[in-house]
């Protein structure tokens, strides 16, 4: 009969069979790494699969590198004496975000977010702040052991400091981590007051990093016709990797086997699963600083919540242009609004009445109940669809009642003056489709004819971006979902042209929205191509010259 005992050999006696197999496999490593420092220390000495890894593969000494934060840059410093001084501004200014999406911002420095500190471990330093809000502000340093006189609560640790005061705040770094700055007056913080401090480690982290780049992950909810985030809304529908939304994020620049640390920063109203392609990572810090390397965890999505940071690390060992993104649905959307698709396409209606068969409660109504029955119609008759006078019949649409819209593109009406994209002026599909029919009689804008000039409508573009939408798509609940998304989508490639998107695929600014940007892990040829236009490109504030030194053999210490 079984008893414990019994049961308990039996256990061992399977135990112990699994780890004699287990210890005549292990002589016979896949290859002869350097084995890592958990190892060391009798943790797991099997081979991690692809990026998935903890070797350290420097067996010398390693060097701190700079923090890369793209589109945003470094806050530079003045040293007194030993005491490396900042100078941070409160200020109010305007920010392209996108292709034609300008918004107005509070920001540091003229830049939303603000520029990144980056200091090292046993550093004295200080931050003169200067106030240019037109109302009291203060700096809160976020998750600083600090005295509790420089924590930055306006009221409670110091006075607010008032338009056109300034106020200095003096820090020993005493800790290494990804930490930030930011307002601590809620609606300046969702303005855009917020930055990156990077606390770099006194002893260099193991294994050595060859890239290292911060992302702040960011939101605004702007209303169509208006260019003031509302910092009290809800319904967010600008999606931001450091302060642009794709295709105008600037792409992580790596080199094939580089080991790359990626640090997100969370100081919004949600939560952003941060998730890579090709690659498996592990995180490896937060907001605390380093996670002790027994303690990470492996996996190729990290939730970053609301004032949390996660450093994730990977060795970018897989050749290929790579998406980073939030993977909310809703977070790879741009100008997102209720019933702004269905508006690009039919001009001078209140938004869903009459509109596709949609009685804008999102029934449909049966055919003749609506205004879908255009066959016959002219532009011209309906409200707000002159187009300077032109006369455009309505693409025939058969068998299917509904307008087919697909060919109206994002059109004229919804960007004219007072239209519901006013302020993005992507009108270039009409323009453009519209300028074909007329021979070329169309008086365009200067701004008109820069965005068809900047947006490829060439005729096959054209006819290949018609093609997506299927004829009856106005038809179909749910389409168009918004804006951007619905076809004909814009290519802006020429529009977002910089070094770090060299040979990217043709048309590739078409599928890239909201939170996402590329790792590009280039092969050392093509990188050193990218690498040496984004040099010469010679920009100033160029978040990525830190890299150019780097690569120079001049990284700091
Ligand atoms: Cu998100």
């Amino acid at each position: 009969m079984a008893n414990r005992r019994s049961f308990l050999q039996s256990a061992l006696g399977v135990g112990a069979g699994l780890f004699a197999s287990r210890a005549a496999a292990e002589p016979e490593p896949r290859f002869n790494r350097p084995i890592t420092q958990v190892a060391d220390r009798g943790g797991y000495l099997g081979d991690s699969s692809g990026s998935l890894s903890k070797i350290d593969t420097r067996s010398g000494p390693v060097r701190t590198i700079p923090v890369v934060t793209t589109d945003v840059g470094d806050l530079p410093y003045e040293l007194d004496g030993d005491v490396k001084v900042f100078r941070l501004t409160a200020q109010v200014f305007k920010r392209q975000i996108a292709p034609d999406k300008t918004i107005d911002v509070w920001g540091f420095n003229g830049s939303a977010p603000g520029p990144t500190i980056q200091v090292t471990q046993g550093d004295r330093v200080r931050v003169i702040f200067r106030n240019e809000l037109p109302e009291p502000s203060s700096i809160h340093w976020h998750g600083f052991e600090d005295q509790i006189g420089f924590d930055g609560m306006p009221g409670i640790s110091q006075q607010p400091i008032l338009p056109g005061q300034s106020f200095t705040y003096e820090f020993t770094i005493r800790q290494e981590g990804t930490f930030f700055y930011h307002s601590h007056m809620a609606m300046q913080e969702m303005a855009g007051m917020l930055g990156g401090f990077i606390m770099h480690p006194n002893v260099p982290y193991r294994p050595h990093c060859d890239k290292d780049f911060l992302i702040h992950l960011q939101e605004y909810a702007i209303l169509p016709n208006s260019t003031v985030p509302n910092t009290m809304m809800m319904e967010f529908n600008w999606l931001l990797l450091n302060g642009k939304a794709g295709p105008a994020t600037t792409p992580l620049i790596v080199r094939q086997g580089d080991r790359v640390r990626v640090r997100f920063v969370n100081l919004g109203m949600d939560h952003h699963p941060m998730h890579i392609h090709g690659h498996t990572f592990y995180v490896t810090g937060t907001e605390g600083g380093r996670i002790p390397e027994t303690a990470w965890w492996p996996g190729n999505t990290v939730l970053v919540g609301v004032a949390q940071a996660r450093d994730v690390e990977f060795i970018a060992d897989n050749p290929g242009d790579w998406m980073l993104h939030c993977h909310l649905p809703h977070h790879m959307m741009n100008q997102m609004a209720s019933q702004v698709g269905p508006m690009t396409r039919m001009a001078g209606f209140p938004a869903g009445v009459g509109l596709r068969g949609d009685d804008s409660n999102g029934r449909l109504n049966p055919p003749g109940k609506n205004d879908d029955s255009m066959q016959s119609m002219k532009m011209s008759d309906m409200p707000g669809m002159d187009m300077n006078g032109m006369q455009m019949e309505a693409p025939k649409a058969s068998t299917y009642p509904a307008i087919p819209s697909a060919a109206l593109g994002a059109g004229r009406q919804a960007t004219a003056s007072d239209g519901p994209l006013a302020n993005t002026q992507l009108d270039a599909g009409m323009i453009g489709m519209m300028r074909e029919r007329s021979g070329d009689q169309l008086r365009l804008s200067d701004l008109q004819k820069r965005n068809l000039d900047a947006f490829d409508m060439g005729e096959e573009s054209m006819a290949a971006q018609m093609r997506e939408t299927s004829p009856n798509a106005n038809n179909v609940p749910n389409f168009p979902q918004d804006a951007y998304m619905e076809g004909p989508m814009m290519n802006m490639d020429r529009l977002v042209a910089k070094p770090e998107n060299l040979g990217l695929r043709a048309n590739w600014s078409r599928f890239m929205q909201g939170m996402m940007t590329f790792v590009r892990v280039l092969p050392p040829e093509q990188y050193d191509r990218v690498v040496t236009a984004m040099r010469e490109a010679n920009r100033d504030g160029d978040p990525y010259s830190s890299l150019y030194s780097a690569s120079r053999g001049n990284t700091r210490g």
